[in-house]
């Protein structure tokens, strides 16, 4: 599936959406810059789990949706192609939270809550070649 720019008008009208980043989609901003918007809530899971990027700089934002669970949004340590510092260091239900960084690197980087690691609250974010 191509992705970025090449993509045409969304189909729904501005008015209906509830944010202005779809859940989910890579997208590319007007000023030229790729986003993203994960979720997660009182389930312990990001959605979306994996996405791909293309090299270049990215915005990615992470909402809460949840009332109980404070989630935090981190690259994992030396298990990616390249480092990647910027982190969201808590998250409490109800916030949204947006970084953003540069990749340069094809391949796959780990993601995760560090706080619900060991209850699966991982992801993949592909930067492709
Ligand atoms: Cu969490």
């Amino acid at each position: 599936m191509l992705t970025g720019c090449s993509n045409e008008q969304p189909t729904l009208p501005e008015a209906t959406r509830t944010t202005d980043g779809e859940v989910g989609a890579v997208s590319t901003a007007a000023d030229g810059v790729q986003e993203i918007t994960l979720e997660t809530g009182d389930d312990y899971v990001f959605t979306p789990d994996a996405f791909t990027v293309a090299p270049g700089q990215v915005r990615l934002t992470v909402r809460n949706v949840g009332d109980q669970l404070t989630h935090n949004f981190l690259f994992t340590a030396d298990a990616g192609p390249e480092e990647i510092t910027e982190q969201i260091p808590y998250l409490a239900p109800g916030q949204s939270e947006t970084i953003e960084f540069t990749v340069t690197v094809p391949g796959d980087h780990r993601f995760e809550c560090s706080f619900h690691t060991a209850l699966g609250q991982v992801g993949t974010m592909t930067v492709s070649g």
